[in-house]
């Protein structure tokens, strides 16, 4: 799955069309979690993000609120920067595709691929959502409108350059039949391979009745259409050509993307590198949508959930863990704030930071501050004990295979088990009776089970991990204040 021991993921380039939504911060999530998985690994990670700012999309935005497209481009970039930022996400590198950097690299690309003969002027005539940036044929069409936003496409008649991706249809087909790994989950593999039976038509792959796009290298009357742009930001993002970094990590291991994006990664870009003999990423690994009660998010919906304010309200890492435990990877899920409410007072304010608050009172009243060292066989009887010496090789085997929520269950196995402990122990009893090597073994266990909750809840709560660090300080605990308060809960639906 890597370059020998480096290892590069990306997520897609967000539109700054507006503010970031939910379904902008679960991506960034996803990929933050692996990201520090790979770390901890002792991988050498490059994590890159960024923004998808040409196109007609972004020059209609910027026009309804008055601005010119990089002036609006800039002020939402802000926006998407601050959310990384909040959501502590660790991503090495913000690649903007008005950046010079990424400019130079798309009409090098674009120059190769028309130098090559790939590239030849014709005429388009068809349909076009700005939404989703895409030419549409009318059978992908309902009562003319496109299926993801619901809205109606534009007619358009223009002259342009296409790209023969026709020529790459057979090669890309065998490519992805012959590694398993290149497209996951199965499912969007074999949507992608069943599509790939009827004839590819060529793409066109420059726009001409707008301005705000890169200009053609060789035509400056057009703009590089935005598709063809934007995915060339995982290897300008990375130096390419020559940069040592390009050098030490692409080919990327993953592209972190949504479903709706899939066959631009899969089909699209592959043919792209093919023309422009650079090698393919590794896998392109595509996540579901989250809804809002089960409906799409839309403009006013979308900005009634901002990620940003939720982090701040909420905290980061109940944040993130909601997102992680409570979608299954791959598939859609929903957002409520009701159900962010339950999931902190549950799983994180009862299980979560009553095991860490419980065990360090404990820990101050019986045994002055410190946790006594216990080696004894009586250990491997003890639940809890045996939960969290395996726990992370089972949580790296979840998380290997992409299964977040099931390697926060095994987590929260642990927890339980120990939370259990207590009761069934009765330390108070044990220190009324003067059974001090009993409660020794106890608190060890307790001890035990946190420190490697905390090593494995590193990737997904990095923030929390550090103060179950510093409470726990060897030789001398140094208690404070619960790790997640109750939220008021009387409001909830
Ligand atoms: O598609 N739930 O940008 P974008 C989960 N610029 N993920 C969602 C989502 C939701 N409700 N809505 C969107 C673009 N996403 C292009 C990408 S990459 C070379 C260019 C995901 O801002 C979406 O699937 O519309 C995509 O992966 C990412 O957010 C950015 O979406």
């Amino acid at each position: 799955m890597e370059k020998e021991n480096r290892f590069y993921i990306t997520t897609a380039i967000d539109y700054p069309s507006g503010k970031p939504h939910i379904g902008h911060a679960y991506e960034k999530i996803i990929a933050d979690v692996i990201a520090r998985w790979q770390r901890k690994r002792s991988r050498e990670v490059f994590f890159l993000t960024g923004t998808d700012e040409h196109g007609q999309k972004i020059e209609r935005y910027a026009a309804n609120a008055d601005k010119s497209p990089q002036e609006f481009a800039n002020e939402m970039t802000e926006k998407f920067l601050d959310l990384c930022q909040v959501l502590n996400v660790s991503n090495d590198d913000f690649i903007r595709t008005t950046q010079k950097r990424h400019i130079d690299v798309a009409q090098t690309i674009f120059k190769k691929v028309f130098d090559k003969g790939d590239i030849y002027k014709d005429t388009y005539k068809g349909f076009y959502c700005v939404d989703c940036e895409s030419f549409y044929l009318e059978r992908d069409l309902t009562d003319g409108n496109c299926l993801v936003h619901g809205k109606k496409v534009d007619w358009m008649e223009e002259e342009g350059y296409f790209f023969r991706m026709s020529k790459y249809q057979q090669k890309i087909l065998d490519h992805i039949k012959a590694n398993d790994d290149f497209i996951w989950p199965e499912s969007r593999r074999n949507e992608v391979i069943s599509r790939l039976q009827e004839p590819l038509r060529d793409l066109n792959v420059s726009r001409s009745n707008f301005t705000w796009g890169i200009p053609l290298p060789n035509d400056k009357g057009q703009v590089i259409y935005v598709w063809f742009d934007a995915l060339i930001n995982y290897v300008s993002g990375a130096g390419y050509p020559d940069s040592e970094r390009f050098k030490r990590f692409w080919p990327a291991a993953v592209h972190l993307v949504g479903k709706d994006i899939l066959w631009f990664h899969t089909v699209v870009w592959p043919a792209i590198l093919m023309a422009a003999d650079i090698e393919l990423p590794q896998s392109v690994c595509v996540h579901g949508f989250i809804n809002l009660k089960g409906e799409k998010i839309s403009k006013s919906t979308g900005s009634m959930v901002d990620p940003i304010e939720l982090a701040k309200k909420y905290g980061t890492d109940s944040l993130r863990y909601f997102l992680m435990r409570e979608i299954s990877f791959g598939e859609d899920g929903n957002f409520s704030e009701d159900a962010l409410i339950r999931r902190i007072n549950s799983d994180l304010a009862n299980d979560l930071g009553n095991l860490v608050h419980r065990t360090l009172t404990m820990i101050e009243k019986y045994f002055q501050g410190s946790v006594p060292e216990i080696k004894t066989d009586k250990l491997k009887c003890i639940k809890a004990y045996v939960l969290a010496a395996g726990l992370t090789e089972a949580v790296d085997k979840e998380i290997s295979v992409y299964n977040f929520s099931q390697a926060l269950a095994k987590i929260w196995e642990a927890i339980n088990a120990a939370n259990k402990l207590v009761e069934e122990t009765k330390p108070w009893n044990l220190s009324k009776e003067g059974k001090i090597d009993e409660l020794g073994v106890f608190i060890f266990v307790m001890s035990y089970v946190i420190d490697k909750v905390r090593e494995n809840i590193d990737c997904f709560m990095p923030q929390t991990a550090v103060k179950i660090v510093q409470q726990f300080q060897p030789g001398k605990i140094k208690k404070d204040k619960p790790l997640f308060p109750r939220i008021q809960d009387d409001k909830l639906n």
